[in-house]
């Protein structure tokens, strides 16, 4: 397998918004962030990945971008850009800045000229059509719910927006606009960005006609006609052909949809060059056929099924990027641990079962202290995501308040999003002022204050995990086997490379777990590597008598 830096490294992404508030507006900002570098430079991380910081008007938090060549006020200027930039390089650390290019803000200079005719010059820079007998021109529906098209009064006609109403999508069928995107991101290159995390990334070529979803449904999941369409691969190879290839850049692609076989096309040389995705199966485990809020219970064979589909299916042909949580997605500890009683034990498994895997860990600010999801009330919530769908189940579908809650309470993105907590003090240090997102109550004993005082804490276990990492390269570059896979407490594999064997072995229940040594094990001395609990009992020839959520790595 060839050897390469972002295969070695660990990343860590940034949600600037929720990180630290430097100037005590409530709102996180570059300062902030500054102030912060040599938290994660001791943390161990490599890269630090930001959420973006461009010009917004924040519909969606940034992702609705109004100029790719500015900062958002609220979070600085170009000259604090720089500085930071400046001081992670400084650090040893790089940087990799987030590319929405799939949609812009309806607040785009593009986009309000694009209103403006149909003839304009920028018309064709998004998706128009006319209304199809009255009506939206096709019946797909918006990730964010409600129809994906929004009509326009002045030139009667409507636009595509598979996002909000404020995301409309850009049309990368036109050779102007995918210029200028080459250009702008030639731009950020040359000031010195080490990559790019590119969202929805294989959403941007959608098939002709943009047909509705058979069926008849009044609004439906259109994924099908534009989810790894049929440009897209050509698309990035010519990204990397005029952009890219041309630096030693680190890419991943967010990918909801993608399947093996479009993560080895998107991730490989031969294909189209990104160097990793974003795959989205892992985080529909708990989902039914409904999709994100169609909730089902966690399966721990599902999980491990699916882990070990992606762990086998890229070895040697691609590369995984691993990650149990992100600004999206609920807390993993809350989702996949025990958020009350084994808060720790549990979030120091999570860590052990992913960043023993092959691929490159992402851990999400606030994991490494073991922040947890929140309950707030609706009004409280900021993400433009729920409030829609309240409205469509509740307001208009009629469904029952407090159930509805509740799937708000375990799937919403605003679970991740509360503010950093780095101490006790007001606001858990993240600002002075009101945060523009509630504090979770938690913060007086979750914090990175108490964190970096404990010794036994969620953050020097990262630490060592980060540090074992960089000490053993099977950690990086072994072959991955799954071992008991029907047993549905305990998640254990192997991994080996060049003669050196590491057995991971995890607890994924409040239960004591009973761990049957594999044969050919049996006899092997072993080193303890990392656990998680302060006694260990040692392993006994034929078994292990786990504890709950006990996680062991052991080198042989
Ligand atoms: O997310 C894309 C995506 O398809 C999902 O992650 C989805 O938005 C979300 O999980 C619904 O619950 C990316 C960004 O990560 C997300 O924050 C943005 O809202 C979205 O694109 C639009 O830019
Ligand atoms: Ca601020």
């Amino acid at each position: 397998m060839e050897k390469v830096w972002w295969k070695e490294a660990v990343v860590y992404q940034i949600y600037p918004r929720s990180f630290m508030d430097s100037n005590g507006d409530g709102i996180g900002d570059l300062k902030g962030i500054m102030l912060k570098l040599d938290y994660l430079k001791n943390l161990g991380v490599d890269v630090i990945w930001l959420s973006p910081i461009y010009q917004s008007p924040n519909d969606d938090n940034g992702y609705d971008i109004s100029d790719y060549k500015k900062i958002m006020n609220e979070f600085g200027t170009m000259e604090d850009f720089d500085l930071l930039l400046q001081e992670i390089h400084s650090r040893g650390m790089k940087l990799v800045m987030d590319l929405v290019v799939n949609h812009s803000s309806d607040e785009h200079n593009w986009f309000i000229e694009s209103c403006k005719s149909k003839d304009n010059r920028y018309r064709d820079y998004y998706y128009w059509r006319p209304s199809n007998n009255g009506r939206e021109p096709n019946n797909w529906t918006s990730v964010f719910s409600g129809s994906a098209w929004q009509y326009d009064e002045k030139t009667d006609e409507y636009y595509l927006h598979i996002f909000s109403k404020k995301q409309p999508d850009l049309n990368w069928e036109n050779d102007e606009l995918r210029k200028e995107i080459y250009e702008m991101m030639t731009w950020w290159l040359e000031k010195g960005v080490d990559g790019f995390r590119l969202d929805v990334i294989n959403f941007i070529s959608k098939v002709d006609d943009l047909p509705s979803v058979p069926g008849g449904k009044k609004y439906d999941w259109g994924g099908e006609f534009f989810m790894n369409g049929p440009r897209v691969h050509e698309y990035l190879r010519e990204m990397n052909e005029k952009v890219l290839a041309k630096y030693d850049v680190m890419t991943v692609g967010e990918c909801p949809g993608a399947e093996i076989e479009d993560a080895i096309r998107y991730g490989n040389k031969e294909g189209t060059a990104l160097n990793m995705i974003f795959t989205f199966e892992h985080m529909d485990v708990d989902s039914g056929t409904g999709g994100k809020w169609d909730i089902i219970p966690f399966k721990l064979t599902s999980f491990k099924k699916i882990m070990t589909k992606w762990q086998k299916g890229l070895e040697g042909k691609s590369w995984n990027s691993l990650y149990l949580n992100n600004h999206d997605q609920p807390r993993a500890v809350s989702r996949f641990g025990d958020d009350c009683k084994y808060r720790i034990e549990s979030a120091k498994m999570l860590a052990v079962c992913l960043h023993m895997m092959q691929g490159t860990p992402y851990i999400y600010q606030g994991e490494e202290i073991g922040m947890t999801n929140i309950e707030l009330e609706l009004e409280d919530y900021n993400d433009l995501e729920i409030h829609n769908m309240y409205r469509e189940k509740v307001i208009e579908g009629g469904e029952n308040h407090d159930k509805v809650m509740n799937l708000i309470y375990k799937k919403g993105r605003d679970n991740a999003r509360t503010p950093m907590q780095w101490d006790e003090s007001m606001n858990s240090g993240f600002t002075n002022d009101v945060p523009w997102i509630k504090v979770n109550p938690n913060y007086k004993e979750i914090n990175v204050k108490q964190s970096l005082a404990d010794p036994n804490s969620i953050y020097y276990f990262y630490q060592k995990l980060i540090k074992l990492r960089k000490k053993y390269e099977v950690i990086i570059y072994g072959n991955y086997k799954l071992i008991l896979e029907n047993d549905e407490q305990i998640y254990a594999y192997t991994r080996e490379l060049k003669g050196d064997n590491l057995l991971v072995i995890t607890n994924f229940s409040r239960e004591n777990a009973l761990f049957h040594m594999p044969y050919e094990l049996q006899t092997v001395k072993k080193e303890l590597l990392i656990s998680n609990y302060d006694k260990v009992e040692k392993e006994q020839e034929q078994f292990i008598l786990l504890r709950p959520y006990e996680a062991r790595v052991y080198l042989s």
